[in-house]
């Protein structure tokens, strides 16, 4: 039979490119899997991450099989970014993209006897050609799902697909039970072998079992009154396939699976098991404080149990392939996937890098075909951010083409990016669309949401339209009575998401709604709010300890536990006798008493979740308390001369100036001013190379480039082929307005070298 073997400890690793190791190194640092070399720098504890070449080096034993030796495996379920795998010296196996399973059969590399040494090369740095290009998240390096070692028999389902079990599993609701369709995949079976499948349902007991000769393995099974699969009843069924010649096991596979269907209707929204069931959810990155994404099974687990706690029914698995520990909670708890792949951000036109997305989307899809939670396949991220071409629908069309051919069963989709016009062509490709809309934090304000949506629904009732990412960032340090856009404030990613919650409740056709993100997250080339290398747009911070305010409102929405929150708990010095108390409940009454006194009764009109109340403080503290029928909460308020200083981002007036909606605000004079370019002088009309190469203009250049499209310019990374040689005038049509006017200004001022 199989063994899987985890090779986790005893490993030596240098974050050098040190090279291939004749022996042992003992004098490299000793490390146990998971691990990424990015842990602290890739989320802002250093100034650059380091992104490079790095090697680890263990040694084993082989494993055999009592009678035929068998084959060996090594099995690495994900190495960041780029990776070559070597047994004593030998090269088994190179891999590139960062996120999904790989293998290659060791048996020929290995000795019978004594050690073998396996060494692996991983590396972060840039690549052309390998997804993910450039992305607002830390590209992490290193072993962080664990290397494994399987021993199989000579006979065995198969390990060298594209990282797959080799059993997949498509069961369908039929009138009385269900259809398991089951197909395995065997290497070198005699004719005397063959497969048993057997359907254990959610009791573990047997519902079907059927026997298939090894080399035309495919089945049928039914089982009689099949439990479904929703988000509420997440029945998993086990399969288990096991080779068997006379009267032995030979060996043996098991997945799990859930019996359900589903469509997406333009106007009904999602439906489910023929039940409209709107998806109602957030995206998750992989990645804690300070341990990168180098989670353990529980961290995985931890993640999706707080997910499922605040209420939602879906989660975005953004912007890649996760973990299987990942994809096996979310069939357990009972959450709808969007499953992606890193085609994100930047469209590179050569045959090569489009071949890693389709080696990648292959993975993707082999690697989880049998998990229930998962309903979409994910194509693409605001691919179009580099402007639009004709090659980018070609190859999403490719993309969409495969993903049919190797999964008929699932619907695919694509986010775009907030600015693809109503007629795009993109929007024939996939099964269903979604947006990305920040509306409200990078530009425009958070009540045009909802019309944008109705306008885009009336004009195109042919689409399913879904919101694949919406947010805005809260730091908990920040507060204010009057909070707005880009301050940075708990308070006011709590108001955009309480009108978000809102317009989405409202709009049941929305087939899926994801809010960015779940959890803060290393983003390594981001300084935002006085937080370097994070994105801050989580619910819950990037060490899971706090829930800020604003992942109340959705557990208020989605959670249909009685609840009730008090608002502002961080907010916890006000100045002034007035103050405005904010709660959310889900119950139909709430009081709401000051140092014990009822101050105020509220009933609940129909949805209302979000209640507010001015009161007056007594100097010093204050008792807050809000009672509701089955729930209640408490906090106390101190009335404070003034605020403490703290609360404030220093340079909030600056930052709200130059970012979100900055060029809106600016004069129509400014806007509209007319472009000059004096001799011996930069202007908007010299290329990014040449404006790149000189410091003073390059300070400028880049400034300005991340405030509108909120990348910086990595010359040599990224998007640099598309830009380098054109002008910021030539890429006048993506940038906002006014953008031109105010980088020419500033460029004008400087003397060229
Ligand atoms: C997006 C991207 C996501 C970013 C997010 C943001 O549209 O898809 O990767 O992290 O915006 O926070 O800017």
């Amino acid at each position: 039979m199989r063994e899987t073997i985890p090779l986790q400890d005893n490993w030596r690793f240098t974050r050098t490119d040190a090279g291939l190791p004749a022996a042992l190194p003992e004098d490299w640092e000793r490390v146990e899997l998971p691990h990424t070399w990015n842990n602290i720098d890739g989320q802002g504890g250093a100034e650059t991450y380091y992104r490079g070449s790095c090697w680890y080096a263990r040694t084993f034993r082989m494993p055999r099989q009592p009678l035929d030796g068998g084959r060996v495996y090594v099995e690495l379920p994900a190495a960041g970014q780029q990776a070559a795998v070597y047994v004593n010296g030998q090269r088994a196996a190179t891999h590139e993209g960062g996120y999904s399973a790989f293998r290659a059969d060791i048996t020929e590399l290995c000795a019978a006897e004594g050690d073998n040494l396996l060494v692996v090369n991983c590396s972060n740095a840039y690549k052309d050609g390998v997804y993910p290009q450039t992305a607002d998240f830390t590209f992490y390096g290193g072993l962080y799902r664990g290397v494994n070692l399987i021993s199989v028999p000579e006979a065995h389902f198969d390990l060298d697909y594209y990282g797959g079990s080799g059993l997949k599993v498509t069961p369908r609701p039929v009138e009385g039970g269900a259809v398991f369709a089951l197909e395995s995949f065997v290497n070198n079976a005699e004719p005397d072998y063959t497969v048993l499948y057997s359907v254990r349902d959610p009791e573990g007991r047997e519902a079907a079992a059927g026997t298939r000769p090894a080399d035309s393995a495919a089945a049928e099974l039914f089982v009689p009154d099949a439990l479904l699969w929703s988000p509420d009843t997440p029945n998993l069924y086990t399969v288990t396939a096991t080779l068997q010649r006379r009267n032995e096991a030979v060996d043996e596979v098991s997945v799990r699976t859930g019996v359900r269907s589903f469509s997406v209707d333009p106007g009904k929204g999602f439906l489910l098991n023929g039940v409209p069931t709107p998806l109602r959810g957030v995206s998750r990155h992989q990645d804690r404080l300070y341990k990168g994404n180098a989670l353990t099974a529980e961290e995985h687990r931890e993640d999706a149990e707080i997910i499922k706690e605040l209420g939602a029914n879906a989660v975005r698995l953004a912007h890649y392939q996760h973990s299987q520990d990942f994809y096996d909670a979310c069939d357990e708890l009972g959450l709808v996937v969007w499953a992606e792949i890193p085609f994100i951000s930047v469209f590179d036109p050569e045959p090569a890098a489009h071949q890693n997305c389709l080696q990648q989307l292959t993975e993707l899809i082999v690697q989880n075909y049998n998990h229930p939670s998962i309903c979409f396949w994910g194509l693409a991220n605001e691919i179009t951010i580099g402007g639009m071409n004709d090659k980018i629908p070609e190859n999403l069309r490719a993309l969409n083409a495969l993903a049919k051919r190797l999964d008929p069963t699932r619907l695919t989709t694509l986010a775009h990016l907030s600015n693809v016009p109503r007629d795009s062509v993109m929007h024939a490709i996939p099964d269903v669309i979604a947006y990305n809309h920040y509306m409200g934090w990078y530009g425009g304000r958070v009540e045009d949401n909802g019309p944008w949506l109705d306008e885009f629904h009336a004009a195109r009732p042919d689409l399913c339209l879904g919101l694949s990412e919406y947010g805005c960032e809260g730091i908990l340090t920040y507060h204010g009575p009057e909070p707005r856009c880009k301050d940075y404030s708990e308070e006011y990613q709590a108001l955009y998401h309480e009108h978000m919650a809102k317009v989405i409740a409202e709009r049941p056709w929305l087939w899926c709604s994801f809010v960015w993100n779940m959890f803060d997250f290393g983003a390594a080339n981001r300084d935002e709010g006085g937080v370097r290398g994070r994105n801050n747009k989580g619910l819950v911070t990037l060490d899971r300890r706090t829930k800020k305010d604003a992942y109340y409102i959705y557990k208020a929405y989605w959670n249909p536990e009685p609840m009730v929150h008090i608002c502002g708990k961080r907010y916890a010095q006000r100045a002034g006798e007035r103050t405005v108390i904010k709660f959310y409940t889900n119950e139909p009454e709430a009081r709401l008493y000051v140092n014990n006194d009822l101050v105020w009764w509220s009933k609940a009109e129909s949805g209302q979740r979000v209640f507010e109340h001015a009161v007056t403080l007594c100097p010093g503290r204050n008792w807050i308390t809000v009672r509701t029928p089955h729930a209640s909460d408490s906090t106390t308020l101190e009335r404070v001369e003034a605020e403490p200083a703290v609360y404030a981002l220093p340079d909030a007036g600056e930052r709200a100036k130059f970012t979100g909606n900055w060029f809106e605000k600016l004069e129509e004079s400014e806007r509209t001013e007319e472009l000059t370019f004096p001799e011996g002088r930069w202007s908007v009309r010299d290329t990014f190379e040449a404006l790149c190469a000189d410091p003073a203009a390059f300070a400028v250049i880049n400034k300005y480039m991340k405030l509108a499209t909120n990348f910086p310019l990595t010359p040599g990374e990224g998007n640099w082929k598309q830009i380098h040689d054109k002008s910021p005038e030539q890429l006048r049509d993506r940038l906002p307005e006014g953008f031109l006017q105010v980088v020419n200004r500033k460029l004008n001022k400087i003397e060229k070298p």
